[in-house]
């Protein structure tokens, strides 16, 4: 239980803060126990209020004005460990010592330590564990950068902006200095410094500056860091040619570090990475890891215009920066290989995270409107939805006038703090198009369920599709108002071949997709000259994140062999296999055993023989809907059901298709070099999605082959995790052989834990207690605690929602052993509980039940309070 209450902030609360702070002077002398940090801030008044200034955990040592010493009596230290000057003048330098202790900081927040190195995470509230500052984003400094510590220890040493100067000292310290001449809030703060050898490359803008690149890793690591240093080139060049923005300092700098306790952070021109998504090698990272570090790389650097020269006003405006730069990572990712591949991926990790989120007791607007800690607030509904909201706004208005908008939005808020409002305005005023529309889609919570009908008139040769749209009440908003849904459509003709389409009050048919824009409750659409009954084709590339309701299971099927849009086909073929599955569950909870549809088979051979052309695609529309996506479609959710109706399906699709999926295993066999391009990706993965229905027919010796002769990590994990379900030598010989091969080497640990977490194997829940008790397993490593807990919890819906309650005891256990160590993390893990509402009754009470044991917890972090009451609620 908490002490006191845990203080909601609310976003109609803001106000402007009472001083701003123009230069601030650092001076840091680094010591893992006692680092002593001199801050000098020129501040000004801006509004009225006291001078108060963020803090947490700081030994204060001194503080003046203007040189002058303040007396105590004139210092207020508040509970929550900040700082208020009473009478301070309206301007003028203020200058404190602090004292703070890296290594003992655990939650990775702040300054701390890693194997020995100095590093810093600030994003949200972490500057203020550094120095007392008020440490908001709309407060907007130049930042002067001083470092001392022993050169031995620390012979790199970085921070923000630019090099300026550095030099020896007689005591076996060395100092430097670094110049951000950027405006930044202090979120963006960084310091990194250690033993670090750096991959150095150049880049040159196009207007011609000269920028290095570094990425500085521990020794050893430096062949690991080719994939992440050409994504870097890549994204810089993407983002000259596809939204004009250039690089806008003398040096890039990635310091990778392997506690972490998210992804990546976009610090001004010192990015600091979890090792996770920069080191790579063939032996060691999968395909997917390929991918996720191309995918950060590009992130952070794009969050330099989209967040770091624009930033927030408040952070309730997170998703102005976030939204909008993983739309921008996905731009560039698509164009990189296969654009509907991409967009596939994208909405399965949507629908994966944050529907369910988004249906759940988090339930949040993409802005939201309160939070207790906001560091809970960094969800799929910001990062993901978010994005999903500035592509409706670039569907709605086309390429050009986006590009336009975000000319505008740059040019009127460089260096500024500013809202949603700001962005969106930018985008109406130079699209000339009204998107007051779309604000509901940033501030109401919920996924809106979107319902098709449509009716066919011979005589008049007319066809009607009505849309109603519906958004589901979600905590605090019981009512809901309709939004601007874009949806993007075709017609098919009975034969499959689309149709020219002319609405009513339109001149000319026009082919291929058109643009249809619900904006009420209820529309419809008339659509002349319509010779037969057609087939409709809607939301083509999911032109909005919504759930569509009403196409028959006939049309489906028709549409995932006939449609043009590559999304809608493998759309159709996941909503066909889900409704039937969700039969076979239906049919095995009445006690009758389901049959099987043979129109899966035929799915299954026709992806096959088109494979070729594009095996990426292939793998998708070859792979189930998981087992999460299934169970969250139902009433009251019934993991074990929908686990067995599954496997039950792989395995007779793997012996009735096990033809062709040897034939197509077998041709896709690895021949010449190993490349990670986007057509190698795609065999890769259609041939282990093809080793899974072999494996799942009985053929064990296939994945134990594929492991033994694996040269590259993509091919032995894929074997491995279908071998970490089978009985046996099969599973214990190589399980014990990957772990001696890799248990130096964190990142590929990791996926060891995973594995294991994830097995359907009857022996799992004890297997997570033995694993957590492993001698490499590390609560206070953020990547471990994940690789094992979150894995389990979130990973493997069968034992993690086991009958007798051992999974959620498991978690809650974790959870409160982590809580005190690293809050942030505990926070994140403990989400799965809050799943309760949609589990049988006897389930839901178990979970219930350690939420409250979570709960009672003494001195509970704030983030974990919040997420476990709300969970409760
Ligand atoms: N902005 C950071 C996330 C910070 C999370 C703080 N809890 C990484 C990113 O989104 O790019
Ligand atoms: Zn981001």
């Amino acid at each position: 239980m908490q002490d006191s209450a845990p203080q909601t902030t609310y976003r109609a609360d803001y106000r402007p803060p009472a001083f701003l702070i123009d230069t601030v002077e650092l001076d840091f002398r680094l010591d893992p126990a006692a680092t002593l940090v001199r801050a000098r801030l020129a501040f000004r008044r801006n509004g009225p209020g006291p001078m108060r200034l963020d803090g947490q955990g700081l030994a204060l040592l001194e503080a003046r004005i203007d040189g002058a010493v303040l007396p105590e009596a004139r210092l207020g230290l508040g509970a929550d460990g900040s700082l208020t000057v009473a009478d301070a003048p309206d301007s003028g330098m203020l200058e404190t010592l602090v004292r703070i202790a890296p290594e003992k900081n655990t939650e990775l927040s702040g300054l701390y330590t890693s194997g020995g190195n100095f590093y810093t995470q600030c994003e949200a509230e972490g500057f203020r564990r550094i120095t007392f500052f008020p440490d908001r984003p709309d407060v907007m400094s130049r930042y002067t950068v001083t470092i001392t510590a022993d050169r031995a220890r620390c012979p790199v040493m970085l921070s923000n902006g630019n090099p300026d100067g550095s030099g020896g000292n007689e005591d076996g310290t060395h100092w430097v200095r670094w110049i951000d001449p950027h405006p930044k809030p202090s979120y963006l703060f960084a310091l990194v410094a250690g033993d670090l050898v750096d991959v150095h490359e150049s880049f040159v803008t196009k207007s011609g500056r000269q920028v290095a690149l570094n990425i500085w890793v521990r020794r050893g690591d430096e062949d690991r860091c080719g994939h992440a240093m050409d994504s870097l080139i890549r994204s810089m060049r993407w983002d000259e040619e596809v939204f004009g923005l250039e690089y806008d300092l003398d040096v890039f700098n990635i310091a990778a570090v392997s506690d972490f306790n998210m992804g990546a952070m976009e610090n001004k021109g010192l990015n600091v990475f979890n090792t996770k998504y920069v080191l790579a090698k063939p032996e060691t990272a999968t395909d997917g890891d390929y991918q996720g570090i191309e995918t950060v790389i590009a992130h952070e650097y794009f969050h330099n215009w989209t967040g770091n020269r624009v930033t927030c006003r408040d952070w309730f405006q997170l998703s102005l920066k976030e939204g909008l730069t993983v739309f921008r990572d996905q731009e560039f990712s698509a164009d990189q290989g296969s654009r509907a591949v991409k967009r596939i991926r994208d909405v399965r990790g949507l629908r994966a995270a944050q529907f369910p989120e988004d249906a759940g007791p988090m339930a949040h607007p993409v802005r939201p409107d309160s939070y207790i800690e906001i560091d809970n607030f960094y969800t799929p509904t910001v990062y993901q939805k978010g994005a999903e909201v500035v592509r409706l706004i670039h569907t709605r208005i086309g390429a050009a006038a986006f590009r336009r908008g975000m000319d505008l939005y740059i040019a009127r808020c460089d260096n500024r703090a500013v809202t949603i409002e700001d962005f969106v305005a930018a985008m109406q005023e130079a699209s000339g198009v009204d998107l007051s529309g779309f604000m509901g889609w940033y501030d109401q919570a919920g996924t809106p369920e979107l319902t098709m009908e449509d009716r066919y008139e011979p005589e008049a040769r007319r066809w009607v599709l009505t849309l109603r749209q519906a958004v589901p009440p979600t905590p605090g908003q019981p009512d809901k108002h309709p939004v601007a849904i874009p949806v993007a459509m075709g017609l098919l003709d009975a034969g499959g071949a689309e149709l020219p389409t002319r609405l009513a009050g339109e001149n000319e048919a026009k082919p291929g997709t058109r643009l249809l824009m619900l904006e009420a409750a209820e529309q419809s659409f008339t659509f002349e000259d319509v010779a037969a009954p057609p087939v409709p084709s809607l939301l083509r590339g999911f032109s909005a994140p919504v759930k569509l309701k009403g196409v028959s299971q006939d049309r489906l099927r028709f549409l995932a062999v006939h449609d043009t849009d590559p999304f809608v086909r493998w759309e159709s073929g996941l909503q066909y296999a889900t409704a039937l599955m969700l039969q076979m569950v239906a049919a095995r909870q009445r006690g009758e055993a389901p049959g099987f549809d043979p129109a899966l088979e035929e799915a299954v051979r026709n992806t096959l023989r088109g494979a070729e052309a594009d095996p990426a695609f292939a793998a998708e529309a070859l792979s189930l809907p998981g087992e999460g996506f299934v169970a969250d479609q139902m009433e009251v959710a019934d993991p074990a059901a929908v686990h067995a109706v599954r496997e039950g399906l792989r395995r007779e699709i793997g012996r009735r298709c096990g033809d062709v999926l040897r034939a197509t295993y077998d041709a896709l066999a690895e021949a010449g070099e190993y490349r990670v391009d986007g057509r190698s990706i795609g065999r890769r993965a259609l041939r282990n999605a093809c080793l899974a229905y072999l494996v799942a027919a009985g053929e064990t010796g296939l994945a134990e082959a594929q492991y033994a002769a694996a040269g590259n990590m993509t091919d032995r994990l894929a074997a491995l995790s279908l071998l970490a379900d089978a009985e046996g030598p099969a599973r214990e010989g190589p399980l014990a052989d990957f772990h001696a091969r890799w248990r130096g080497d964190d990142l590929v640990l990791d996926k060891w834990f995973s594995i294991q977490a994830m097995s359907s194997r009857a022996d799992t829940p004890a297997a997570i207690r033995t694993l957590y008790a492993h001698p490499d397993f590390d609560l206070r490593n953020p990547n471990r605690a994940r690789s094992l807990i979150g894995a389990f919890a979130s990973g493997n819906p069968l034992h993690f929602h086991a009958e007798d309650g051992e999974g959620y005891r498991f978690l809650a256990d974790a959870v409160i052993a982590l809580d005190p160590i690293n809050g942030s993390i505990a926070a994140r893990l403990v989400g799965p509980l809050g799943q309760w509402r949609r589990q049988a009754p006897g389930r839901a009470a178990l979970m219930r039940r350690e939420l409250e044991r979570v709960l009672a917890v003494p001195k509970l972090s704030k983030g974990t309070f919040e997420k476990a009451s709300k969970a409760l609620a």
